[in-house]
């Protein structure tokens, strides 16, 4: 079984809107509520773990409608407050997998992450970065935030809870809804369009 870890403590500056960008809506309903029915609905997740932090006030009060636990982080980066979660036993066990999940994942559906999850179990290596080839992206139109080496990284990835250096491997998706995030306004139009289509 594995715990899933939606990190959602971010500034959103990139998003420069008066609100929290796991709340930004996306047909009608906040982006973190997205992410969070898809792992709900999941096979193998067992656990689902939000982290806010005092960038997200609302977020938190919104996800206690959900079955999820709420873990307060400083808010001061993304690796330095997984690093925190990951070794604060109180949250996570030392050899328990962690799937880590972005907020901003409005597509992702829970075949997805299945389909992540039993590759992740079928390789039997403790971390492993999931990515989406950059032909997919231009395939629908969407402009990826970042590519590296021809690959979009997603904002899911496995690991264990040991916070130490772990072998990965590279998992290339065809889903490219697993890295079509929101990170700016024209993210949020493509999102519109994709919506359409
Ligand atoms: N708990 C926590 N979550 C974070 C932190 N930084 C980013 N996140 C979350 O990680 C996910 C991916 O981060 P980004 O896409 O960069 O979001 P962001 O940092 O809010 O936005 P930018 O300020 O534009 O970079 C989002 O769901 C964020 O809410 C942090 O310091 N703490
Ligand atoms: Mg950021």
């Amino acid at each position: 079984m594995t715990t899933a870890l939606i990190m959602a403590g971010g500034k959103g500056t990139r998003l420069d809107l008066d609100y929290e960008k796991p709340m930004v809506k996306v047909n009608e309903k906040p982006m973190i509520s997205y992410v969070i029915e898809a792992l709900m609905e999941s096979q193998y997740i067992n656990k689902i773990l939000v982290a806010i932090s005092p960038n997200t006030p609302v977020t938190s009060e919104y996800v206690k409608k959900f079955p999820v636990k709420i873990i307060k982080t400083k808010g001061e980066g993304y690796i330095e407050d997984l690093a925190d979660i990951l070794k604060n036993r109180e949250y996570v066990k030392k050899d328990e997998v962690i799937m880590t999940i972005v907020a901003d994942l409005p597509f992702i559906t829970a075949k997805q992450i299945d389909d992540v999850l039993e590759n992740y179990y079928k390789r039997g290596k403790p971390a492993m970065c999931v990515s989406v080839p950059e032909y997919l992206f231009e395939k629908y139109n969407i402009t990826p935030t970042l590519v590296y080496e021809g690959l979009v990284p997603t904002g899911v990835n496995l690991l264990l809870a040991n916070n130490e250096e772990q072998d990965q491997s590279i998992y290339e998706s065809e889903n490219v809804e697993l890295a079509f995030n929101i990170n700016t306004l024209n993210d949020l139009n493509l999102s519109e369009n994709y919506i359409k289509k």
